[in-house]
Formats: structure tokens, sequence, C-alpha cells
């Protein structure tokens, strides 16, 4: 018994320092801190790897590809650069993160839920009668979800309507969006872009995950959008063309699109679609939308790895 007690008192001391440790590290970051950045953010990268993992495996499946392919960018945005407040999602001037490519919520509802938007248990709803976490973004369900999205080329529209409001209120956010590169091939997008560059939207950084897949085959036989750097270019965007899943690359460029002003800035991501999952990333245009067992689930954490 006295055994038992003693086991359960070093348990929870040892989950207390864990909790403090890590919101140590959190708040470190917040305050700008440079001390391991790099290493907290790849931690908290593989940390959203696992959540898209278990929460896609949740239902059975899902948009997991596109989800694996944005945990780098989406770490580095929450775990560093987004000025936000999961205890007050709607807080007056917060940045905000518009996912045009809206089938990758469940890659958002991983990194709000590692950031306290909701309990991390409440990914395991995905998709589920009465769930908040659709499987498509949705500004009226979930904490911390700026725009719906799921409609191709519908959520960047949004995202420059949003840049153009705060310039307007001068509340001093930055907005971020992610669109696919499949989705690059609707005419919205460019018609956003075309906006957004004469405007010179300089408090809007875009990404494209530029992972050379969409949903039925690769992007250059179905439509091409190639070459996409000068694309943005010409519409009086600065652009910068990155390795998608390198950290540090991530935090680099987003610092130097923030110091770029009179307009908007356009991160090109070349990402591999599944990334971090061998056999997500083997079945190429095979993982736009996947369906995970129960082995596959173990197999995939695993691999990830990390420390949780
Ligand atoms: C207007 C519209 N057309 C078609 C779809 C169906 N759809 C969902 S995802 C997708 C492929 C998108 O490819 P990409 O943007 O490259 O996404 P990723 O590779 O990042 O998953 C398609 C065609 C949609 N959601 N909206
Ligand atoms: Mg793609």
């Amino acid at each position: 018994m006295r055994t038992e007690r003693y086991c359960f008192k070093k348990a929870s001391i040892l989950t207390e320092r864990l909790i403090s440790y890590r919101i140590i590290l959190m708040c470190h970051l917040k305050k700008g801190g440079k001390m391991n950045d790099s290493k907290v953010l790849k931690e908290l990268a593989i940390s959203i790897r696992k959540d898209i993992v278990e929460c896609i495996a949740s239902i059975g499946v899902g948009h997991i590809g596109g989800c694996l392919s944005i945990a780098d960018v989406l770490a580095v945005l929450y775990g560093k650069h987004m000025n936000i407040d999961p205890k007050n999602p709607k807080m007056e001037g917060r940045d905000r993160l518009v996912c045009s490519k809206g089938h990758a919520g469940p890659a958002v509802y991983s990194v709000l839920a590692e950031k306290g938007f909701f309990p991390k248990s409440e990914l395991l709803t995905l998709n589920q009668g009465g769930t908040n976490l659709p499987s498509h973004c949705d500004m009226n369900k979930t904490p911390g979800i700026d725009m719906t999205a799921g409609s191709l080329g519908q959520g960047f529209s949004c995202a420059v309507g949003i840049a153009l409001g705060s310039r307007i209120k001068k509340d001093g956010a930055t907005i971020y969006a992610i669109i696919g590169d499949g989705e690059s091939q609707e005419g919205q997008i460019w018609e956003a872009a075309m906006f957004a560059g004469n405007q010179g939207l300089d408090n809007l950084i875009a990404f494209t995950d530029y992972n050379k897949l969409q949903l039925d085959g690769t992007i250059e036989e179905i439509n091409d959008v190639a070459p996409l750097a000068d694309k943005w270019k010409a519409f009086k965007w600065e652009v910068m063309s990155i390795d998608g899943h390198d950290v540090d690359a991530i935090d680099k460029a987003i610092e130097k699109a923030k110091t770029i002003k009179g307009k908007p800035k356009m991160i090109i991501l070349n990402t591999v679609k599944g990334k971090g999952v061998s056999f997500v990333e083997a079945a190429l245009v095979g993982c736009h939308s996947m369906s995970i067992s129960a082995e596959q689930k173990e197999s995939a954490l695993r691999e990830i790895g990390g420390a949780k």
C-alpha cells in the first residue's frame, strides 16, 4: 500500500515536472528566445505529426498526405511566430492563419491542441457526430480556426480580405495563409494574388505547399503550375523558395518576410506529401486520402519517434 502511494506520488511529481518543463520552453519561445529554438520547433513538429496520425487513425481514413507535408511550417508558425492566445482565441489584433487547403484540417487541429486551444483528447473525435473538428476547417466550430475552408481557392481570397481589413484597422496583425499546389490551379488564387500584389499587402505572408501531388495525379501531368516563383513575382509578390521540412529555413524565411515592406510575401515550401511516414510517402498520389489501420498507426508512431 505504502509502496503504491509512493510510486503514485513519484509519478505525479514526474508529470508535473514534464509539464512545467514544456511550459518554460514555450514561454521562452514566446518571449522570442533563441536558445534551442530549432530543437524545440523540431520536437513540436514531431508531436504534430504524431497527433495527425492519431487523429486520422481515430476515424480510420483521412487526408494524411497533405497534413503531414505542412507539419513543419505549422510548428514554426505556432511554436514561434504567431501572436495568439489559446485562452482568448478571438483576441483582437491576433495573427491569423488561413489554411486554404482546408482538407488539411487535422494538421491545424493538431497544432492547436498542442498549443492548448482545446484538449488533445478531442483529436480523437475527428469528423464524428457532434465533433468540433470536422474533416475540413470550420471557423464556427473549432477554437483557433480563423477561416472556414475546403472549397479550394476560396480560403486564400478570405486571407487577402482579412489582411486588407487588418491594414485598414491598423491592428498590427500578420495574416498567414497556406495554399496547396493543386489548389494553385484555381483561377480564384490568381485573382486574389493580383489584388494583394496591387494593394502591396505587406502584412500577408503566404506559403505554397509544393508537394508536387494533387488528388488524382502529379501537378506536372494534370495542370502544371511551374514556374511557380516567376508567376508570384509577376503578380508583384516577394518570393522565396525553401526546403519546407527544414524548420530553421522556414523560421529564417518568415523572419525575412516580416522585414520586407510594400508587398505581400510568398514562401514556396518544397515538401514531400506524407513526410515522415514512409508507407504514406510511398503511396504517392494514393496518400491524398488514405485509410489507416491500427497496425499502420502503431508503425507510423514508431517511425515518427520523439519523446512522447
Ligand atoms: C473547388 C474544389 N475542387 C475540388 C475539390 C476536391 N479536392 C480536395 S483536395 C484536392 C486536391 C488538392 O491538391 P493540393 O492542393 O495539391 O493539396 P495537397 O497535395 O496539399 O493535399 C481536390 C481536388 C475541392 N475541395 N474544392
Ligand atoms: Mg499538393
